[in-house]
């Protein structure tokens, strides 16, 4: 009988290594993402073991991080230098684009012009010589009348004049106001100098002989008859065309302006001009 209780007792152990609670020593990798697989399936947490931390991640940190690598790769900075390469390219073309259109709409212009000016020989109103030359390098506008006209003449001169004055303030005194007489037999000159001072302190009276009179108005396809048979003491009206000629600083027609042009349509012509040129030639004269 002793021998057969010490046999169960080698068997099983002695008690206290039978009693003895259950310590496991599990060397699993403890990550937050992996749970500690437990004889009855998965468990979260351990009874003697506190719950693994986990590692603190900010907001900022999250993406921040992300958006570090995002950026950074091969293919994102291919992407960057493609675009870039593809942007300068396209602003190239689109450059030389307009450069050819503004050198179209230049020649359309000079050729779409009537020829109109040409050269001539005058005398201004206090006694200087004054050509076509006398206009290059500056702009102008050329009215065509005689100083008896009882209306028409001085209403067109009004306009010009306030058209003048409006630009003076904006740009300074770029535009020269000329009055060319078609009746020399009657504006001496110093009619003119009388006539012109009435509309603007900048205006130049011009005067010729009646056949430089005559090649001017030609020259400007401006047409004007004068009673056959006239004295110069006679009171008489000359017939003439109306409009004055705003010329550019080559001396070239750029515009005419009728009685149906108002003072805002010839101010606005002009500045659309300067504009044009400004952008060309990079100034005004
Ligand atoms: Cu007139």
């Amino acid at each position: 009988m002793q021998t057969v209780t010490t046999l169960r007792l080698a068997l099983r152990g002695p008690p206290s290594a039978r009693c003895a609670p259950r310590r496991f020593s599990w060397r699993w990798p403890r990550t937050p993402a992996t749970p500690r697989p437990t004889r009855r399936g998965y468990a979260t947490s351990s009874a003697d073991e506190p719950p693994p931390e986990k590692p603190r991640v900010t907001f900022e940190d999250k993406y921040k991080n992300k958006s570090v690598v995002g950026v950074f790769t091969p293919v994102s900075a291919l992407l960057f230098v493609g675009v870039g390469a593809a942007l300068y390219f396209y602003f190239d073309w689109e450059k030389q684009r307009l450069q050819k259109q503004r050198e179209e709409e230049r020649l359309s212009r000079s050729y779409g012009r009537p020829t109109v000016g040409g050269p001539f020989e005058l005398t201004t109103h206090d006694g200087r010589p004054f050509s076509d030359k006398d206009l290059l390098g500056k702009w102008s506008l050329i009215y065509f009348g005689f100083t008896n006209c009882p209306d028409i003449c001085p209403e067109e001169l009004d306009k010009m004049t306030e058209a003048v004055d409006i630009l003076d303030k904006e740009f300074g005194p770029l535009v020269q106001p000329i009055f060319i007489t078609v009746d020399p037999a009657r504006d001496t000159p110093a009619q003119l100098a009388r006539y012109v001072a009435d509309f603007h302190p900048r205006m130049v009276g011009l005067r010729g002989d009646y056949a430089a009179s005559k090649a001017v108005c030609r020259a400007y396809r401006v047409y004007f008859s004068t009673p056959p048979g006239t004295q110069p003491g006679d009171d008489y009206l000359v017939d003439h065309s109306i409009y004055f000629y705003f010329m550019d600083p080559d001396g070239k027609f750029v515009d005419a302006f009728g009685k149906a042009s108002a003072v805002p349509d010839v101010v606005e012509r002009v500045r659309k001009e300067f504009a044009a040129w400004k952008e060309e030639r990079g100034g005004l004269t």
